[in-house]
């Protein structure tokens, strides 16, 4: 893991256009963080998901043709904290659907939390936590006929590039058997005074959360980043639908990072690149599953229209 980081950070930083990678904002301070963002005035996207889940949740069930005597797997990929789930498991459980509920994540930590809360707060519903990379335990449950619904949710897709996303579900496809579903959660192509401040926000918890990967540099490759030396400035692009995070350097400065042995230079405003959150539409995500056996079946957007789930079969 830390030799991982270590030489994403090497690469990164020693191209022309300098860049890190975002999954690395995912240290404990970056998880809180993140759970800040969640309900930040600005950050519309978990309120837009939460919305459908909330009230459409019956509209979902019909969606994904799912029927009362016949067993499914429903398998959350990168489960979190399964707020928006909750709805959706509450209805199947009430409503007397069988299947069983298998969240998938890297942190077991974050496995057991979510188990010790189901227990509690909806005791019938059966839970099998998945600990692991998403492609080790899909293609663990290939061998299981049952037919699977796929949760990836919360836009995470977005945080890829177009060809990434394309691998992902040529992946994901390949895993999966006829008649499976995937329920996809999207952000939907909008104006930049909706997108650009859920990036910027005015409380500066953003800024934070990008820069405080800065800080996780600092602490695990004993580095001297001086934070203060460097500032958050995402763009948003309307036409191509794509946001991204920069940390822009505002002085001449050297760094030094001592697990690398390596000393890098940057100007002042220069950038390095951190994130994308690219925002869909069918067009956009018609694309991406090309080479997949994916067919888009339905689409349900909150009411502001904001956001979206898909919902894909393979056929
Ligand atoms: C996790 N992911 C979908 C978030 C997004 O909207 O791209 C991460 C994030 N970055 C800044 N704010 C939120």
């Amino acid at each position: 893991m830390i030799e991982q980081f270590k030489e994403a950070v090497n690469n990164g930083l020693s191209t022309p256009h300098k860049n890190l990678p975002s999954k690395y904002f995912y240290d404990k301070k970056g998880d809180a963080l993140f759970v800040k963002i969640m309900g930040l005035p600005e950050y519309y996207l978990t309120r837009a998901e939460h919305d459908i889940f909330k009230n459409q949740t019956s509209n979902i069930i019909t969606s994904l043709k799912l029927e009362k005597d016949t067993y499914f797997e429903l398998i959350e990929l990168g489960a979190g904290n399964g707020t928006k789930t909750k709805e959706l498991l509450k209805l199947l459980s009430k409503e007397g659907y069988n299947f069983d509920y298998l969240p998938v994540d890297i942190s077991q930590n974050a496995l057991d939390n979510l188990e010790n809360n189901l227990k509690t707060e909806l005791p019938f519903v059966s839970v099998k936590t998945k600990q692991g990379d998403y492609f080790e335990v899909l293609e663990s449950l290939r061998h299981s006929k049952h037919p699977k619904v796929i949760l990836f949710l919360g836009s995470n897709i977005g945080n890829m590039n177009d060809a990434i996303a394309s691998i992902f579900m040529q992946n994901l496809s390949a895993n999966l058997n006829l008649g499976d579903k995937l329920f996809l959660g999207v952000d939907l192509i909008k104006s930049e005074d909706i997108v650009l401040p859920a990036y910027n926000d005015s409380q500066g918890v953003t800024a934070a959360f990008n820069l405080n990967l800065l800080d996780r540099i600092n602490k695990e490759l004993d580095a001297d980043f001086n934070r203060n030396n460097f500032i958050h400035t995402p763009t948003y692009n309307e036409k191509e639908g794509i946001a991204k995070s920069y940390i822009t350097s505002t002085i001449n400065q050297d760094v030094h990072i001592k697990a690398i042995n390596k000393t890098f230079s940057f100007i002042k405003n220069e950038k390095i690149h951190l994130e994308i959150s690219r925002k869909y539409n069918d067009e956009i995500l018609n694309n991406i599953i090309t080479n997949t056996q994916f067919n888009i079946k339905n689409k349900l957007s909150d009411s502001n229209n904001y956001f979206a789930n898909y919902i894909l079969e393979i056929e």
